[in-house]
């Protein structure tokens, strides 16, 4: 029982606490009620939250100016420790709060945060910015110690924010040290779902940070493994910022010249810095925006701001210097960000975030302000960079031509589609379903493979449509090559929800889309073109959870007078420890093709039994890189990503 319910339940209890404290519990207590109204969710997404929040303390010090590392434990017990160097949690007695420190407070009242007293931040980082207390108000226990005015301070809480030892002096700063270390306990009865932090979530994030805050290091230490092993410690400062997340993001990609381009600008309410950069490449989705450190995905005003200006900026200077002629048409505004690759950093006192998964910046002023400084800064930069400048406009150029061929090609896929009756390839054996609910495509490398998989289908439900070999690497070719590609223009028909920026998910023929190719290193390309051909060109589809990766067993063997199949190296060692005197030296399967339509049923596509991997593409920025380095033209770099994250496939989830 909590001391709020203890009050509650008996009231004249309730003596030693004065009516502060029981406010203050009451308000811990409804934290606690409805947890999924202050971090999200109590999944995996809102224990790390708790994280994050207290990273953000400490972040908003270093945007003050007064923090410069910050270390984050994982432990072995399950708890986490944040330290920082920071100016320490303020230890006085609270002017409004009888009996309460200033630190108390911060720990035990929502909103508290840095906003009371005299230094409080103008911006701030957290996403919904409810301060530590939420994370007391989680965790079974929370350790708090202060360097502040050359005294080291303790206090702790027990039970979602029940105080346990009250804040008091317990030695000296060392050395005269400043900063706060928050190390809790997250409350497994809160996080049903488990309260195992991942690391590499934690590693995605701080880089982040890392990246929008130049020169503030990040490092995180996995301890977990106890007196077992060594604990894994990582760290990150970058001197050039957001300029550093540029380079980082072209790493694998060949770029159109050396130079990152930097400008940033500022009024009374708002900042913003831009940092940009192009490569050779095709994409066009490189612009990667944040606000107050949050990455909004949906986009905003900041990036229409910077869209606009850049498109406006660019023609006024192309046709300037006699690059765009001035009876031809202005470049567009897709044209001229193929191959770029931003950074848009705001930070703002009153962030509005709008959108599905609230993460589209809303303020108007912004985009005046990221407008305003891009049309000045940008048009500058240009003429103090005209070699670079001729380059970006002559590949927008290149980028216009190959956009109206594409619209030729696309109206051909189009009326080819209008003639052949229902618009399908001839290769798809569709299935008789016309709910995309419960209908499933099945991509199937190779002809015969096809075969056996049509023989084998439920033909209600499962429509089968046969591939040729390799797809084009939709990584290296512009689109208008890529809709002359058969086996893409195939893939486009039989999903049926148009491609590009046309895509359009809700009318997906198919709500499962699943990808079956041979288990050996053949078929994992054939899946990973195909994975990037969807991620670039039909990401919705992977967003809404359509994508599977079908698994073929990788081994088969004999069991008396049956056939068993084992999916993967793990499944064999199973199998073996389950049966010790098994003689048969193992059959290791080559392809899809060895198994006839029963065995295929039975081991890969019988609903009953099947096991399929769901695709999703959260975090776009890193999925970007991961792509771009397995696809793009760096074969060094994408050497060094498979060996480094051979079983690390971040953006695949089960
Ligand atoms: C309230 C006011 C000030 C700083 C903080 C809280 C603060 C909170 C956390 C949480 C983790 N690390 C932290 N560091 C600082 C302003 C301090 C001042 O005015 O001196």
């Amino acid at each position: 029982m909590t001391a709020a319910e203890q009050n509650a339940a008996n009231p004249s209890s309730g003596e030693s606490y004065g009516a502060d404290a029981i406010q203050v519990l009451e308000g811990l207590e409804a934290v606690r009620k409805r947890p999924g109204m202050y971090i999200g969710s109590t999944g995996p997404t809102g224990l790390h939250h708790l994280v994050w929040e207290v990273v953000d303390n400490a972040v908003d010090e270093a945007m003050a100016g007064h923090c410069t590392k910050i270390i984050v434990t994982l432990l072995p017990d399950g708890s986490v420790e944040v330290i920082d160097d920071g100016r320490g949690i303020p230890v006085d007695p609270h002017p409004k709060y009888e009996d309460m420190s200033a630190a108390e407070v911060v720990l035990t009242v929502l909103h508290a945060g840095g906003k009371f007293g005299g230094g409080g931040y103008k911006v701030s980082g957290g996403l919904h910015g409810v301060g530590v207390s939420v994370v007391n108000a989680l965790s079974t226990r929370v350790e708090v110690e202060i360097d502040r005015k050359g005294k080291r301070h303790g206090m702790s809480f027990v039970d979602g924010g029940n105080p346990d030892q009250k804040l008091a002096v317990i030695g000296d700063a060392p050395g005269d040290r400043t900063g706060t270390t928050v190390r809790f306990w997250p409350d497994p009865t809160i996080f049903k779902e488990g309260i195992e932090f991942r690391f590499n979530t934690l590693l995605d994030r701080f880089q982040m940070m890392a990246f929008l805050n130049a020169g503030l290091e990040f490092e995180a230490i996995d301890a977990r493994a106890g007196e077992v092993g060594e604990p894994e410690k990582v760290a990150y400062r970058y001197d050039g910022g957001i300029r550093d997340f540029v380079s980082h993001l072209n790493a694998s990609k060949e770029p159109l010249f050396e130079e990152i381009g930097y400008y940033a600008g500022e009024d009374e309410e708002q900042e913003v810095e831009i940092a940009f950069s192009w490569n050779t490449g095709f994409q066009t989705d490189g612009i990667h925006s944040f606000a107050n450190g949050i990455n909004t995905i949906e986009g905003g005003m900041h990036e229409q701001g910077f869209r606009s200006a850049l498109t406006r900026t660019v023609n006024a200077y192309a046709k300037d210097k006699g690059l765009l002629k001035e009876k031809e048409e202005n470049l567009q505004g897709e044209d001229i960000r193929e191959g770029l690759t931003a950074i848009i950093s705001v930070r703002i006192g009153e962030p509005q975030f709008e959108g599905q998964t609230k993460s589209k910046l809303g303020n108007v002023s912004v985009r005046t302000l990221v407008e305003k400084t891009t049309n000045e800064s940008l048009k500058e930069w240009f003429e103090e960079h005209p070699n670079e400048a001729k380059r970006i406009v002559g590949k927008a150029i290149q980028a216009a031509r190959a956009r109206v061929a594409a619209t030729q090609a696309r109206q051909t896929i189009r009326r080819k589609s209008a003639l052949d009756g229902a618009g399908l390839p001839g290769k798809l054996a569709d299935c008789q379903s016309k709910d995309p609910g419960e209908s499933e495509l099945y991509i199937v490398e190779g002809n015969s493979a096809g075969g056996s998989a049509k023989e084998a289908r439920n033909a209600l439900t499962m429509a089968i449509l046969p591939i040729r070999g390799k797809i084009l690497n939709v990584e290296r070719a512009r689109v208008d090559r890529m809709f002359k590609n058969t086996e893409i223009i195939s893939l486009i028909q039989a999903i049926g929800a148009g491609v590009g920026e046309e895509f359009d998910a809700s009318e997906c023929r198919y709500h499962k889309v699943i990808l079956l190719a041979d288990a050996d290193v053949d078929g994992s390309h054939i899946r990973t073109l195909l994975l990037t051909f969807f991620f670039r060109q039909m990401r919705p589809m992977v967003e809404a959870g359509y994508v599977y990766i079908a698994q073929p067993p990788l081994y088969s063997t004999e069991v008396g007078r049956s056939k068993q199949y084992l999916k993967d190296d793990v499944a064999k060692d199973a199998f073996l420890a389950e049966h010790p005197n098994h003689k048969n030296e193992f059959q290791r399967l080559k392809g899809l093709g060895e198994m006839d339509a029963e065995e295929l049923w039975e081991t890969t596509m019988d609903p009953e039994t099947r096991t399929l991997l769901q695709v999703t593409a959260d975090q776009a920025a890193i999925a970007d890189e991961v792509f771009s380095v397995l696809m793009g033209d760096d074969v060094e770099s994408r050497k060094h990503f498979i060996q480094t994250n051979a079983d690390d496939v971040r953006f695949l989830d089960i």
